[in-house]
């Protein structure tokens, strides 16, 4: 059951750099999200609030995060201290706010880690959308009750406070992969390219990008006609 209560705020956190005041959108919160609109049932029970992508004042990000139950980061060498620091403030402004760390800066070799940032509630190794999906499906109050049961890549520390992984699940090959929800999960990227012709991961690529760029009628019509099956080239 998803305990988590209608209208559960969620933050999602990707600071990026700025250039002749332009600006990297947030991609990757971005294809979690589509990804896990697609695939998390009762996902109108959260409510994204608008992703924090641009380097301010930590407190200033912090309030804009106020009242998130969950909040995710996306961590990079270019934000990662930014990232601790709006996470540790928002843990100290209220420790029930569940913190996930994702994204290439979080070590694969994780020890010490958790202990140093004993803020951050669990980190996911590698590729995130399976993970962001299985988080948001436990539901916070189980996630508060450190109950990740079932859910691969993922580290944390437990309430006796020791460190626990969920390793990666197998890869699978093309012929046996068929994961619960796309049939895609399990598959190297590369293979997954191959396979491009099933239309959910490439709808879940398209659909990230317009979330970033701004929602287009035309494209939305286009995607509803993939959807009806009719092949990508
Ligand atoms: C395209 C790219 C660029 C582009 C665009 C960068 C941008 N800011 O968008 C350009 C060429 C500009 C660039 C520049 C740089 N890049 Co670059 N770049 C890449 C590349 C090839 C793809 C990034 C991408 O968009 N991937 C697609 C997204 C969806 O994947 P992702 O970000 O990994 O996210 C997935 C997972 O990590 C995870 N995840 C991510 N966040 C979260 C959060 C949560 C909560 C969860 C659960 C999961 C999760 O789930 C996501 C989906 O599966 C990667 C290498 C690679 N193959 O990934 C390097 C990479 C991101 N770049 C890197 C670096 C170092 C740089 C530079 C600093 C290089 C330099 N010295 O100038 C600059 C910095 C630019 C900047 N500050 O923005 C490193 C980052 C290493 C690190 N530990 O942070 C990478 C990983 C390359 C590498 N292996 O070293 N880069």
């Amino acid at each position: 059951m998803n305990s988590s209560l209608p209208g559960t705020k969620v933050g999602l956190v990707q600071i990026n750099n700025s250039f002749s005041d332009q600006n990297y959108l947030p991609y990757s919160v971005a294809m979690l999200q589509a990804f896990a609109q697609q695939h998390v049932a009762n996902i109108d029970q959260y409510q994204f609030l608008p992703s924090v992508y641009f380097r301010g004042g930590v407190s200033d990000i912090a309030q804009k995060l106020e009242g998130a139950s969950i909040v995710f980061f996306s961590v990079y060498v270019w934000n990662f201290r930014i990232s601790l620091a709006i996470a540790k403030a928002l843990k100290q402004a209220d420790p029930k706010t569940v913190i996930v760390f994702g994204g290439p800066q979080v070590p694969d070799r994780i020890e010490g880690f958790l202990e140093k940032y004993n803020f951050i509630d669990v980190v996911c190794h590698g590729e995130g959308e399976q993970v962001f999906a299985s988080l948001l499906k436990q539901g916070t109050q189980r996630l508060r009750e450190k109950d990740f049961e079932g859910i691969a890549s993922i580290s944390y520390l437990n309430f006796r406070g020791e460190r626990v992984t969920h390793p990666a699940r197998g890869r699978k090959t093309h012929e046996t992969s068929e994961s619960s929800e796309t049939g895609q999960a399990g598959r190297p990227r590369q293979q997954r390219r191959v396979a491009a012709h099933q239309p959910a991961v490439l709808v879940h690529r398209d659909d990230a990008v317009r979330r970033v760029r701004g929602a287009v009628v035309e494209e939305e019509r286009m995607v509803d006609e993939r959807n009806r099956g009719e092949q990508i080239a």
